[in-house]
């Protein structure tokens, strides 16, 4: 982990991540909500609000789309990234780019990558994911790690409590402190108390909630300020900004919520 006090991707120590990579996660389905948002030009437009600190797209949508928004949005690249098509024995994330390319030619300000921790698969990403740290620190540009826990390896031991159980999901995000990533990503597992274990874990290591699929604003910003509250640096947000018609008015809230300390109830409509 490494301070980065003059990365455009935090804002007073805090982000927030539009996370538009769906398209290669889950699929076009995931536009169908909002059909604007399957233009990448569109979600970049988006991306332009004061409370988006970054975008994290994959590879070919910021060669295509970036250059246009460079100057208005901050680009996290993903390095790695799966498709629902794939049926593979275990959770894997293949990478598809080095950080090379993403900073020389991409102008990427951070990078991401998925790490499955339980999978089987899991000394691959290990690997990989050492490669992209090592790099990282040549070019300067922080890593956030996708801290996810999935697989054969936890799936199949009876005392897991599936994806919202907080000793899981502690662990993941624990291996990102040990890993050297600057900042981790991580489910919220459904209370409070959760996510201090997530906070304990990960000790001085900076952590953003991961958004999950929509639901009302009230629902979302209480969990937000909730995490927020015990420590959490922010938010990584997919579906709930871009399968909404009107997601300026959410970023609006979000704004007061993550970089202003506001409660969902002063915020709300
Ligand atoms: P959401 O806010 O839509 O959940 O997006 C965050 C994200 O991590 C994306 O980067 C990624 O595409 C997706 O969630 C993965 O979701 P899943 O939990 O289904 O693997």
């Amino acid at each position: 982990m490494k301070e980065f006090p003059d990365s455009p991707i935090f804002r007073n120590g805090n982000s927030l991540i539009l996370a538009y990579d769906h398209g290669t996660e889950h699929g076009p389905v995931d536009f169908e909500p909002n059909p604007e948002s399957a233009d990448p030009r569109n979600v970049f437009e988006v991306a332009k609000h004061d409370a988006v600190t970054c975008i994290a797209v994959q590879k070919g949508i910021a060669e295509a789309y970036h250059t246009e928004f460079e100057e208005d949005v901050n680009l996290l690249l993903k390095l790695n990234g799966n498709s629902n098509l794939a049926h593979r024995d275990d959770y894997y994330s293949p990478k598809q780019c080095s950080v090379e390319y993403a900073v020389e030619e991409l102008n990427a300000d951070a990078v991401g990558y998925t790490m499955y921790a339980g999978s089987t698969h899991e000394d691959k990403m290990w690997q990989e994911f050492r490669e992209v740290q090592e790099e990282a620190r040549k070019y300067g540009v922080p890593v956030v790690m996708w801290a996810y826990p999935r697989g054969k390896g936890i799936e199949g031991d009876s005392s897991y409590g599936g994806d919202t159980d907080p000793d899981v999901i502690s662990y993941a995000a624990r291996l990102g402190l040990e890993l050297g990533a600057d900042m981790v990503k991580c489910k919220y597992p459904g209370t409070r108390q959760g996510w201090v274990q997530v906070e304990e874990s990960t000790a001085d290591l900076k952590t953003v909630m991961s958004g999950g699929s929509k639901r009302s604003d009230k629902a979302f910003l209480e969990d937000v300020h909730t995490t927020i509250e015990e420590g959490c640096n922010g938010l990584a947000v997919g579906r709930n900004i871009f399968q909404r018609k009107n997601p300026e008015n959410l970023l609006d809230k979000l704004e007061k919520v993550i970089f202003e300390g506001e409660d969902p109830e002063q915020v709300l409509d």
